[in-house]
């Protein structure tokens, strides 16, 4: 299956990549293919697919306080558990940090650990003359996007004139502009007086960070980027109205995109407010889950099937409530932000092939083709095709996956945000260039397999 059709064929890997995609009964050399070839997996009516490629990852992320739970090792190892051949990881630079140290530190963490390939973005926090400079040296590193935030005054924040600047950089160097498109010093003012009421539970976090706040930041964020000709992709996109901004600017002719999450897909803020006592910190996440009854969820979906959103990331950003979530009792600004998802798209995104809500070629295109051509990794990630990396998963619609702690669980957090979600298929075989990293024996993979995969400039640049 592929971004674009499907097709019974026989998939022939030499070493790290794809060497051949051949018709049934093809032969090689006058011999059959499975008498010719070392090993075979047999993926007799059972999907294979590219590796999926989640474009957006939080690994040791130091945030809130606390680190992001999943190290390199763990978070690696709980993607390709569940199909996921690549991630794309966010170097870190806050407001008066340089920019070249962070993605320094970043290769650090990162170099060694990994169970698949990875990349990565960087976060740009505070725009100066430091680091308009340091922009300049992104794209021969293989980073060749960067993030901005509207967000979180006085840690990652950039005003109006800051992204202005950024983004007039971007343009000229080829990167591609990513936005957490909410409206901060709005949301903190909104967020205090909460917790002044004495309204400090966790789903109070969602009711501060109102949706209005995400669609004025992304309409202001399209504008920014219209003028500056920058091309834009708004991350984790989570209101109605923010997906209508897009598809409005779309309609318009400018050169935006959006990402929306597993989270946003199927968890609601109803949910959140009812779960018990502290519970509801498991679900908080920037931009927050948003009201079933106001239809946000359903709207994603339809977003996704009308390309006016373009791709799924998970935005896997794990904590445990133990000893991290739990910073924020008694006022939920001090959660640390974050829902791990990382071992869980590919199959939430199918359990959407299966409610028919997306087709089986759309799903490919989400997960990892779209991924690979946004982000400068297509042809060799995203596509089985021969010279490709032999990045494939096996996927079986015959079976079935239950998630939860104690299930399907591998990610390094004491909870699952997915608790009890059942799904109708199955992660069986996933190869990261060449080698079997998951079967049905388990984890094959090792640490270090993983390569650090620069990128080239996005294919969705004008
Ligand atoms: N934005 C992210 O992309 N990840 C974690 C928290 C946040 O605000
Ligand atoms: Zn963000
Ligand atoms: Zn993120």
């Amino acid at each position: 299956v592929s971004a674009t059709g499907r097709t019974a064929a026989d998939v022939l890997i030499d070493g790290e990549t794809i060497a051949a995609v051949l018709s049934p009964g093809s032969t090689l050399l006058g011999h059959d293919l499975a008498s010719s070839v070392d090993e075979v997996i047999d993926a007799t009516g059972k999907y294979v697919i590219p590796g999926g490629i989640d474009a957006h990852t939080h690994m040791e992320l130091p945030f809130g306080g606390t680190n992001a739970s999943d190290t390199f090792e763990s978070g690696t190892r709980a993607a390709a558990w569940g199909g996921t051949t690549t991630i794309i990881d966010f170097a870190v630079q806050r407001a008066g940090e340089r920019v070249l140290d962070g993605l320094g530190a970043w290769h650090d963490k990162a170099a060694g650990n990994c169970a698949i390939d990875y990349g990565f973005h960087q976060i740009v926090g505070g725009v100066d003359e430091d680091s308009l400079k340091a922009m300049e040296g992104l794209v021969a590193e293989g980073v060749t996007s960067y993030k901005l935030f509207m967000a979180y005054p006085g840690v990652f924040y950039s005003d109006d004139a800051q992204i202005l600047r950024a983004m007039q950089k971007a343009a000229d160097l080829g990167l591609l502009t990513m936005m957490h498109a909410e409206n901060g010093p709005a949301i903190d003012v909104l967020a205090a007086q909460l917790v002044a009421q004495g309204k400090t539970d966790p789903y109070f976090h969602g009711i501060a960070r109102a949706w209005q706040l995400e669609e004025e930041a992304t309409h202001r964020a399209i504008m920014l980027a219209d003028v500056t000709n920058a091309p834009l992709y708004v991350v984790h996109v989570s209101a109605k109205q923010a997906v209508a901004q897009l598809a409005w600017a779309r309609d318009n002719g400018k050169n935006v995109f959006g990402e929306t999450c597993p989270q946003y897909l199927y968890l609601s803020l109803e949910e959140q407010l009812g779960a018990p006592g502290f519970e509801g910190a498991k679900w908080v996440c920037s931009t927050p889950l948003r009201s079933r009854a106001e239809g946000h969820q359903e709207h994603m979906w339809q977003a996704l099937r009308t390309n006016d959103l373009q791709m799924v990331s998970t935005d896997h950003c794990p904590f445990c409530m133990k000893g991290q979530k739990d910073l924020g009792v008694g006022d939920f600004r001090a959660i640390p932000n974050g829902i791990g998802s990382i071992e869980h798209r590919m199959d939430l995104m199918y359990q959407g092939v299966v409610t028919g809500q997306i087709t089986l070629e759309r799903w490919v295109e989400l997960t990892s083709t779209t991924p690979a051509r946004m982000f400068g990794l297509y042809g060799r990630k995203g596509v089985i095709a021969p010279g490709a990396d032999a990045d494939v998963v096996v996927y079986d619609p015959a079976g079935h996956t239950s998630i939860g702690l104690g299930k399907t669980h591998h990610m390094n957090m004491d909870y699952s945000a997915w608790e009890g979600y059942e799904i109708d298929g199955h992660v069986d075989v996933v190869l990261s260039r060449g080698s079997v990293v998951v079967d049905e024996t388990g984890f094959r993979g090792r640490a270090g397999h993983g390569k650090y995969v620069p990128r080239g400039l996005s294919q969705y640049l004008l």
